[in-house]
């Protein structure tokens, strides 16, 4: 069996975060570790908090659990702090972690900072020369690169831009041109250009989604481009099947989890 670790943090809504992360694996059948790197509180309607956990507690995980499994490949969220990185990035380099699938969490869907502000320097230059992929969006791109993204060109150059941070496949996920969502995917030589249509409203764990579907798809060996268009189709269908289960915004589901009578 394939198996795919997600480093990130738990999100009690299982909207985004390792719970969603592992729905993703379990949809795609992938058999999911986890190493968690923070707890946080939030909600459909409110973000109250984040709990990061110590570097002995983040490599206490990474050891006990890589010395026994191996993994095909791990998909990176939260990472709250510059301790939490550095942590990461030493068992990476330990367990010699392929497939490495790096997702620049900056801010939670409803607007909280999910980084510290020198942690997102020190991933940028440290964490993310080690990956195979990063998956950004708008303002993730934008902070990466220091590119103001408004145009499907500025997209083209942000895109080669977080190639040239060293990573080897550079994707960029929302730009909005004429009505339509387009994804990029710029592998060094060639610009792979998605458009999709923009569907309206807020949804929980978008970017969660992808970069744990992409990671899946990657340890499934389908090329970058293909994991990449069959992410943004999970993605998109998620999107389609969402539902408001609490006050707040829309939670994804995947396919075979909803229940036919449960259409609300
Ligand atoms: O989607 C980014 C993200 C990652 N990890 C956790 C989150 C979120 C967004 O809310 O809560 C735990």
């Amino acid at each position: 069996m394939r198996v795919a670790l997600t480093i990130g943090a738990s999100d009690p809504s299982s909207g985004a975060g390792i719970q969603m992360d592992l729905k993703v694996f379990q949809y795609l059948g992938i058999y999911g570790l986890t190493v968690l790197t923070a707890i946080t509180s939030q909600s459909t309607v409110e973000f109250s908090n984040v709990f990061p956990l110590s570097e002995e507690v983040i490599n206490s995980q990474f050891e006990v659990l890589l010395t026994d499994i191996k993994t095909n490949g791990a998909k990176i969220g939260m990472l709250y702090n510059k301790e939490t990185i550095n942590s990461v990035i030493k068992n990476i380099k330990k367990f010699n972690i392929k497939n490495l699938v790096v997702d620049p969490v900056i801010t939670s869907t409803l607007g909280t900072k999910l980084i510290e502000e020198d942690a997102l320097e020190f991933l940028k230059n440290e964490l993310i020369p080690l990956s195979t992929a990063v998956t950004a969006n708008i303002l993730e791109a934008e902070r990466l690169t220091g590119i103001k993204i408004e145009k499907i060109e500025d997209m083209y150059e942000a895109s080669e831009r977080l190639y040239k941070l060293g990573t080897s496949f550079a994707i960029i996920k929302g730009g909005h041109l004429d009505n339509k969502a387009v994804d990029i995917l710029y592998d060094g030589k060639n610009f792979h250009k998605i458009d999709g249509k923009k569907i309206s409203g807020e949804f929980h764990g978008t970017g969660c989604a992808f970069s744990s579907a992409f990671v899946s798809f990657l340890c499934k060996e389908y090329t970058a481009f293909e994991a990449f268009r069959a992410s943004k189709a999970l993605v998109r269908k998620a999107i389609e099947n969402s539902i408001k289960l609490g006050h707040g915004i829309k939670l994804l589901i995947l396919k075979e989890e909803r229940n036919e009578q449960d259409s609300s």
